[in-house]
């Protein structure tokens, strides 16, 4: 039962795609799906939608061909009546459609079922195959063989745990590389170094059972969160209304979660801030030349989907607190659908303080709790975790936060070598090569409607002459971002470079335009030369934001189909043609993420690195939009006496914790 235009596919909306491909002949035996998605209807389609209007629904396919490694897209109408027909079924020259989880397995089973691989890691003293791990990764064009560049071509690492339950990433086979053709499973060659390094006496455990002398502390005391009243916010369908804020959700095998027609409820007037948001691309290059990593750039979102990679969320576990869950389904290589349950986390959190005073000569606090509303997914792609988290703010902020988990990739030094100069030792004769984790943030925002402007500000000093005698001045610079030749736009530290999505068409109480701010933290440089292969595969790496004008075909900023990809098929094909981007319907690239210079305190696992950008209202409210919020019920304490301007003191000489307990905080 379709509900809306942008719900995802349904498991008997899978099993129709593939049952309508089966009937027209198109999906034959030799024939897998990388993917079936919901073919998004148009944004403008979306926008005159109305309650109770049909509602058209398409899913469209990506297969390839294991006899002739032939792509294809198919369109299949899902009509209301049942009479399902395919719309279009098109081959696709010259592209790899993204691999996926089955073929990821079928390949660990393949090639320790051979027997080259089963002598060579015999070779090596490893016989135990239960214990192996085969890593298949997918290739830029310019690093693949030349000879297999017309296959659908893997290479993988092989790992060794040292016990059953062992960290399956702790030991590399260094040195050694399978060349796999995907389409047959057939191994086409091992390649090796010209020096291999032993095996190193590492401590890779992080399972309490497995590291020597391992014990848990014992001073971590229960901490419950109950809502006795159940959560703040509902869910209707795909629609999550909290506290003013209303979204839609959706998923898909590539992007993950997506959030749509985002909307702030501004005193009985829905008002809309962003019609899309989601991760389109996550490119994660290895700054390490050496023979176990020069091939390995990984795109997590394009290449693989972390869609496919989300994880079932375990209360208590992952989410703390009164969660409600959402379920996904996705397909398998044959197209069957699955549930992934428990995919979304969806919960209020506790935030600390949203606003406070306290009255210095009446001795008054007004404080007022934040709370948060958190729609999470974990991803586990190989030996990574991504955890990401949207949070929507009482104040109308929005943030929107990564963490990276799991296990780096180490590689073992010969004995008495120094460690190279790109990464860091981590454990005996063991470094962790140093690498990046670019995302790239998909965000269609409109700022009360779709005709917006971008505009750039940058902080300076004024010059120094009779208006500033002093100095002291500080001005800021607004350059509107006119067209897309002006794309591509780099953070400045020295002028604490934002930039603002305006409305120039509706103002504020105050006569300025409406504006959401993006505000650009975790943003680094790439630091590589732009005309090396793996810069030209995602120019988008180069620069913290891009500008372009809405095309509902422009999702992907590295081209639809970066696997083996030789060179951008997205952003800067885009943006070639100038569209002018003043007061027109806009969409940001915010690029952002992890530098990951390797320590040693992030084996054998690593602790969170958490990295986030923000949205936040700039003039779009007239006013702190949160002074509605009530304070919390029957608690609270007097913030004491004030000792002046910002030296005030807690209490008067007891303990903090008998402070609490005094007149209410409002
Ligand atoms: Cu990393």
């Amino acid at each position: 039962m379709s509900r809306h235009p942008l719900d995802s596919l349904s498991t008997d909306e899978f099993n129709r795609t593939t049952a309508a491909l089966r009937a027209s002949g198109d999906l034959i035996p030799s024939r897998r799906f990388a993917s079936i998605t919901l073919d998004e209807p148009a944004k403008a389609t979306v926008l005159a939608w109305r309650e109770g209007d049909p509602v058209v629904r398409r899913s469209l396919s990506v297969l390839w061909d294991r006899a002739d490694n032939k792509a294809y897209e198919g369109i299949v109408d899902l009509a209301e009546s049942g009479a399902d027909s395919v719309v279009s079924f098109v081959h696709v020259p010259g592209v790899t459609p993204n691999f996926t989880v089955d073929e990821w397995h079928d390949c660990d089973v393949a090639m320790k079922a051979n027997t080259r691989v089963v002598a060579a890691l015999a070779e090596r003293g490893f016989t135990d195959l239960d214990l192996v791990c085969i890593d298949v990764w997918t290739y830029g064009y310019a690093v693949m063989p030349e000879q297999w560049r017309d296959k659908r071509l893997g290479w993988a690492d092989i790992w060794v745990r040292s016990t059953p339950t062992g960290n399956p990433y702790a030991n590399p086979v260094s040195g050694m590389k399978l060349i796999v053709d995907m389409n047959t499973m057939t191994l086409l060659e091992i390649e090796y170094d010209t020096i291999i390094a032993p095996p190193a006496p590492v401590m890779g455990e992080y399972e309490p059972d497995l590291v020597p002398g391992q014990t848990l502390r014992t001073d971590v005391k229960p901490l419950e969160i109950t809502q006795p009243d159940g959560p703040s916010f509902e869910v209707d369908g795909n629609v999550v209304r909290w506290q003013n804020w209303e979204f839609r959700l959706a998923f898909n095998y590539r992007e993950g979660p997506v959030i749509h027609q985002v909307k702030y409820n501004d005193h009985g007037r829905p008002r809309d801030i962003a019609y899309r948001m989601s991760f389109a691309e996550m490119i994660v290059p290895y700054r390490d030349s050496s023979f176990d990593h020069y091939r390995r750039t990984a795109y997590d979102i394009g290449e693989w989907g972390i869609g496919y990679m989300t994880q079932s969320l375990a209360l208590g576990c992952d989410c703390l607190g009164e969660i409600r869950y959402l379920d996904a389904v996705l397909p398998n290589s044959l197209g069957e659908p699955s549930t992934i349950a428990n995919a979304i986390c969806l919960h209020e959190e506790d935030n600390a303080v949203l606003w406070k005073h306290v009255d210095s000569i009446n001795g008054r606090a007004e404080v007022r709790r934040a709370r948060r509303m958190v729609v999470s997914i974990h991803a586990t792609v190989a030996n990574y975790e991504y955890l990401v988290y949207w949070r929507f703010y009482q104040d109308g902020n929005i943030e929107c936060e990564v963490r990276a988990t799991g296990i780096m990739v180490t590689t073992p030094l010969l004995e008495g070598a120094q460690t190279p100069p790109t990464g860091t030792l981590v454990d005996q004769r063991t470094y962790a090569p140093f690498h990046q984790h670019f995302l790239v943030a998909r965000l269609d925002l409109d700022i009360d409607g779709q005709d917006n402007t971008v505009v750039e500000v940058d902080s300076m000093a004024a010059p120094v002459g009779p208006e500033n005698p002093y100095g002291l001045a500080v001005v800021t610079q607004a350059t509107p971002i006119a067209s897309e030749a002006e794309s591509g736009r780099q953070y400045s530290w020295d002028t604490q470079r934002a930039w603002k999505v305006t409305n120039p068409n509706k103002v504020n109480a105050v006569g300025t335009p409406v504006a959401y701010k993006l505000v650009p933290t975790a943003a680094f440089p790439v630091l590589m030369d732009p005309a090396m292969p793996q810069f030209l595969r995602a120019p988008v790496m180069g620069k913290t934001l891009w500008v372009t004008r809405h095309h509902d075909d422009e999702k992907w900023p590295c081209g639809t189909y970066p696997t083996q990809s030789i060179d951008d098929q997205g952003l800067t094909k885009w943006i070639a043609d100038n569209e002018p981007l003043i007061d027109t319907d806009v969409v940001l690239w915010y690029v952002f993420g992890i530098h990951h210079i390797t320590r040693i305190e992030d084996w054998p696992i690593m602790p969170v690195d958490t990295v986030s950008f923000w949205l936040k209202p700039f003039g779009f409210f007239d006013r702190n939009p949160s002074l509605d919020v009530p304070p919390q019920p029957g608690h609270g304490g007097t913030a004491g006496r004030s000792g002046g301007h910002g030296g005030g003191h807690v209490g008067e000489g007891t303990s903090l914790g008998t402070a609490g307990h005094g007149p209410s905080c409002h």
